[in-house]
């Protein structure tokens, strides 16, 4: 069983219940690692033998699997904060899901679950994780780089930029008109910004599969970045010459830069990004000073010589 860092046991962390069917699992002498046979009450499955990474904050305390999986945005399933949590369980995830490669590269690619995991060993990443909105988080992910998926096509000299979109099923999901927002869901990156190690493709969180509401069954985190740029459930990957559109640039392009970098000195238009709350401290959480890149400064390379208020 992977520990978290510093001292902590899941069961300091995770509700008693779930680390009850962790444990039943393991007694169980269930699943290999990167496997997706075993799923829990809840739907998630265990995910077994996860290495080390440097990838992870030293000293600061782990958001409960509680806050983490029931508050948080994913507006295919409702514009609340506890609608995700509510109403993605019941959707029905495709067994056979697949992600296709295509745009400026030599030759498309699907690649399936499976092929996908197999492509690089399972980490456990535990980052800070900053909403746009003002709140923060604290989540020990799985997955690998989107580097190693990023690696399987080879795109054209053309390529300069990595589109992403959601799963999106109109009879499972909310409408656009509904959500306000385009569908399916949208975002990019530049390629460089993509091919970083820190960019994650995540397929768990807390030791097992993601549940629907934190976008299974693979998704991307960016913890450099505003929230909305760690796009959920995502079935495509477009290399592209032009800088992609995204879902919320669209929606409000003063608000939603194309970068959206965590900048404690470019305000959203409707209030100041200069602090945070961290969810989960207290009652009403722990008010912090936002740090530029979210303290991630090993990404500073990619924006030298930028304007970071001008590209935002
Ligand atoms: N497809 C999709 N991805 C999405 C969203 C969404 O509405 N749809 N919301 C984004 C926003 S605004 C945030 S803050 C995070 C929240 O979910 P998380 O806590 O699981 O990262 O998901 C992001 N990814
Ligand atoms: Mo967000």
């Amino acid at each position: 069983m992977t520990r978290p860092p510093h001292g902590l046991r899941y069961s300091d962390v995770t509700p008693r219940q779930v680390y009850l069917n962790r444990r039943r699992f393991l007694a169980a002498g269930a699943a290999s690692a990167g496997s997706l046979e075993l799923p829990s009450a809840r739907g998630t499955t265990r995910l077994n033998s996860l290495v080390k990474t440097p990838y992870n904050v030293g000293n600061e305390t782990l958001t409960s699997h509680e806050i983490v999986t029931t508050y948080n945005n994913f507006y295919e399933f409702g514009t609340g904060k506890d609608d995700p949590a509510q109403n993605a369980p019941r959707w029905k995830l495709d067994p056979a899901w697949k992600v296709r490669i295509e745009g400026e590269v030599i030759e498309p690619k699907t690649l399936d679950l499976d092929q996908i995991l197999k492509l690089a060993p399972l980490e456990e990443r535990i980052y800070r994780h900053r909403c746009v909105e003002g709140w923060s988080i604290v989540v020990p992910w799985v997955g690998f780089s989107l580097s190693a998926l990023l690696k399987q096509a080879e795109p054209t000299g053309k390529a300069k930029y990595v589109e992403f979109e959601s799963y999106y099923n109109s009879r499972q999901m909310l409408s656009s008109r509904a959500a306000g927002i385009q569908f399916p869901y949208v975002e990019g990156l530049r390629l460089d910004e993509a091919m970083h190690p820190l960019a994650l493709l995540a397929v768990g969180l807390y030791g097992e599969t993601l549940p629907n509401q934190n976008g299974a069954p693979l998704r991307l985190v960016l913890p450099w970045k505003y929230g909305f740029k760690s796009i959920k459930s995502i079935t495509r990957i477009r290399f592209t010459a032009k800088q992609p559109d995204t879902t919320w640039g669209i929606a409000w392009p003063q608000a939603y830069g194309f970068y959206s970098n965590v900048n404690p000195q470019k305000d959203h238009p409707n209030h100041s990004q200069r602090e945070e709350i961290r969810l989960g401290m207290g009652f009403l959480g722990q008010r912090r000073v936002t740090l530029l890149f979210n303290g991630y400064t090993e990404v500073a390379d990619l924006y030298r010589g930028m304007d970071l208020r001008k590209f935002y």
